[in-house]
């Protein structure tokens, strides 16, 4: 069984992107810029914009973080993602959700430029994932496709069951999974809330991806032996032998589960990391680079 390396893979390609943004600098005098818009104060979306802001720094890439009060009204902000669609030095923009209530994310994200769109959820963006024609790809699924990539496993052919259906996760990989094209090509079930037996068609993947958001959802009974396994679930639970008294889970029992795949991403260290690193990836792309 192998434990694929979130962490190892997403490092080789922030050193990939480090290296293109050095050559853009270099021969055409351009730096990638990102605009990370975080509205109130939710810890855990305070940390990942921190991370996002860390990785940029690394790597070369300009970046500027605004945070503003949960009271924001939807028009400051959406004039706030209106500015950053006007400058020049911006080339990708984020919004990190979720937002405060009172804030419609729908119009926040369809007011984000589509050529700045980094995060992939605009609907441009998911319109284009779907018909196969080049855009920016959502990070999380855009770093399942690089993990089965970077580990020779080809999903072509292979039936793929993808437990949830979200905007940011379920739909999209389903989607770019069942592209014709290289790497992609799979068969796909979607099961979901509504799917009365989940393990009936959990136990036919080669490929499951688990992004449920709710821990142990998938337990051992319910994969084939060999299968590959995709944990995408990120659950703070509490734990108290942790200094935090929390720590990090996925949707799968990784400990059993480990037994039977033959291979499976663990949590920390999955497609968690995967995702800053093709946010990074993407904010190249935005500048015109390439990898
Ligand atoms: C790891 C996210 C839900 C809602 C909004 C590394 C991240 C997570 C885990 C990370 C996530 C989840 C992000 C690990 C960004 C992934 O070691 O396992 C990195 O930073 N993520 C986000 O920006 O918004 C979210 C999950």
């Amino acid at each position: 069984m192998v434990i694929i390396d979130g962490k190892k893979i997403s490092q080789e390609i922030k050193d990939e992107v480090k290296a293109a943004v050095i050559k853009m600098k270099s021969e055409r005098g351009i730096v990638p810029g990102l605009a990370v818009i975080l509205v109130g104060e939710n810890p855990a979306s305070q940390a990942y914009v921190k991370s996002k802001g860390k990785a940029c720094e690394e790597l070369g890439i300009y970046s500027v973080t605004e945070q503003v009060p949960a009271t924001i009204s939807e028009s400051d902000l959406l004039s706030m993602v209106e500015r950053f669609n006007n400058d020049k030095k911006i080339h990708g923009i984020l919004v990190q959700l979720p937002l405060p209530k009172h804030i419609d994310e729908q119009k926040v994200i369809e007011t984000i430029s589509p050529a700045k769109d980094v995060d992939g959820f605009h609907p441009i963006s998911i319109g284009k994932l779907m018909i196969g024609i080049d855009t920016f790809y959502s990070a999380t699924p855009y770093g399942i496709m690089e993990l089965l990539k970077r580990y020779k496993i080809n999903p072509s052919g292979k039936h793929v069951v993808v437990v949830g259906r979200s905007n940011i996760v379920g739909k999209p990989i389903a989607n770019i999974l069942v592209q014709k094209k290289e790497w992609a090509n799979a068969i796909v079930t979607i099961a979901h809330t509504g799917t009365k037996d989940i393990s009936y068609y959990t136990k036919q993947a080669d490929i499951l991806i688990a992004a449920i958001g709710k821990p142990n959802a998938i337990t051992k009974d319910m994969v084939k032996p060999g299968a590959v396994v995709i944990d995408v679930g990120i659950n703070r639970i509490d734990d108290a032998t942790t200094k935090t008294g929390t720590r990090l889970v996925g949707d799968v029992d990784f400990e059993n589960v480990k037994e039977i795949a033959s291979a499976i991403t663990p949590v920390p260290g999955g497609v968690g990391p995967m995702t800053i690193a093709m946010l990074m990836m993407n904010t190249l792309k935005a500048a015109g680079g390439k990898i």
